[in-house]
């Protein structure tokens, strides 16, 4: 989920009451000819971890890794049902990219006893974190396999969503389940010019086409522990070129971030590689420019904005990343103005951290927070949510709640309409002994 730049935030409008079902700008034409599904034929870094639990490897029998596998585990089915701890019975989690520290002065952080000692007293959040995200890899390897033009967005999310719930255990309809673990944010599922925060609302009639470029932006949670990991799914093979564009600026992010780097050098590395890139589309030639107003972000325990972010852009922002901290680094390239503004029906919520103690004369606005309180808390929501656990009628009460300033909303951020936008994002956690790029799969 991305980070708008703050600057914007005072213009924030609810376009709650507008009930437009479907945006009008998705392109309706397939061209029917290709129907490559990867995104990645032109990827080049396999030397990510190969984990045993991954889906790949689970498929090819013969191919399996027994590497952490232990007790006759059980194997993933299509499409994913199987609770993740049935298939690590061990309690162990596989491990994403670890990347030792070697800007400044850290490389003594491998074999510090003091460095290793702190990373062994933070196991669980650590546990936590890897089940998360060894839940996104293999949610996304059945989105990648079966996401196919003619497929309603409301059926993909659902189906992220539900290989999501059933992974972790966490069905998220009784009372306070959802926070336990489950969805970590509404699933965003963003085409062509719209880059993020756009999930479908009941009654959402889109339907993807052949000529969508489309960003798959999904979170994973187990005890407020967050994996943020985005990819960009594209059909048609011209648009290559830009997911390459940002899927190595994301990569150029990823290795350029560490314990007391600034953000703002991460931002110009990340942008160097991504305006590095150009590409023809229908015989015009377009710059690839990073969105200028889109960030990375810190996560910190149940909520997904800790404060902090990651500029892709250029910038003198000064701040340093810490030990400890985890960044979800995301990087967004655009064909047009490399600058989103809000727009289209709001779906994306969350309850604010320090929300003001205001009184609501609103009925069902009282009734209604009291419902985001038990079932989300500060976990990012969308209405699809609120529906599924059968609160009917809501929006007068949730828009009162964004007005009131105890809810936020987070409208689409969409560049201009024409143009075709891409996203990859990792998560990953700043260990003290080394950079635990923790969402990282053979895929991306
Ligand atoms: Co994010």
């Amino acid at each position: 989920m991305a980070a708008k730049t703050a600057d914007d935030l005072s213009k924030l409008a609810l376009n709650g009451s507008k009930d437009k079902s479907e945006h009008a700008s998705i392109p309706g034409k397939t061209n029917g000819t290709n129907g490559n599904l990867s995104d990645q034929d032109d990827d080049s870094e396999d030397d990510g971890p190969q984990d045993a639990g991954a889906p790949a490897a689970a498929k090819k029998k013969k191919k399996r890794k027994p590497k952490k596998k232990k007790g006759g585990p059980k194997q993933q089915t299509d499409p994913p049902r199987v609770k993740l701890s049935q298939i690590f019975t061990s309690g162990n989690y596989p491990a994403g990219e670890e990347v030792p520290y070697t800007k400044y002065d850290n490389a003594y952080r491998t074999t510090s006893e003091e460095k290793r000692h702190l990373d062994r007293v933070k196991s669980d959040w650590l546990n936590d974190y890897r089940q998360s995200a060894e839940i996104h890899r293999q949610v996304r390897q059945w989105a990648k396999t079966n996401i196919k033009p003619g497929m309603s967005l409301t059926e993909i999310a659902e189906g992220i969503e539900e290989g999501t719930r059933a992974l972790t255990g966490h069905p998220g309809l009784e009372e306070g389940d959802n926070i336990k673990g489950g969805v970590g944010f509404p699933t965003g599922l963003n085409l062509d010019h719209i880059a993020a925060h756009y999930s479908p609302n009941a009654g959402n009639k889109t339907i993807l086409q052949e000529s969508n470029v489309m960003k798959v932006d999904f979170g994973v949670h187990l005890n407020g522990y967050i994996v943020d990991s985005a990819f960009t799914m594209a059909f048609d093979p011209k648009y290559d070129n830009l997911l390459t564009a940002v899927r190595e600026a994301t990569n150029t992010g990823v290795r350029e971030a560490g314990i007391d780097v600034r953000v703002g050098d991460i931002g110009a590395a990340i942008q160097e590689t991504m305006e590095s890139y150009e590409i023809e589309l229908d015989g015009k030639t377009y710059p690839i420019k990073a969105i200028r107003n889109l960030n990375g972000h810190d996560i910190v325990q149940n909520s997904i904005h800790g404060g902090k972010s990651v500029p892709i852009v250029k910038s003198n922002d000064q701040t340093k990343m810490e030990e400890g901290e985890v960044f979800a680094i995301e990087t967004f390239g655009s064909t047009g103005r490399g600058y989103v503004t809000d727009d289209l029906e709001c779906s994306h919520y969350a309850l604010k951290g320090d929300a003001p103690n205001v009184p609501l004369r609103v009925t069902s606005a009282r009734n209604l927070l009291s419902v985001i309180k038990k079932s989300f808390g500060t976990l990012p929501f969308c209405r699809r949510y609120l529906d599924r656990l059968g609160q009917e009628k809501y929006l007068l009460g949730l828009n009162n709640l964004v007005s009131s300033g105890i809810v936020e909303a987070y409208p689409p951020l969409v560049d201009v309409k024409g143009s075709y936008t891409a996203q990859f994002e990792h998560t990953i956690l700043l260990r003290p002994t080394v950079k635990e790029v923790v969402s990282r799969g053979d895929d991306y």
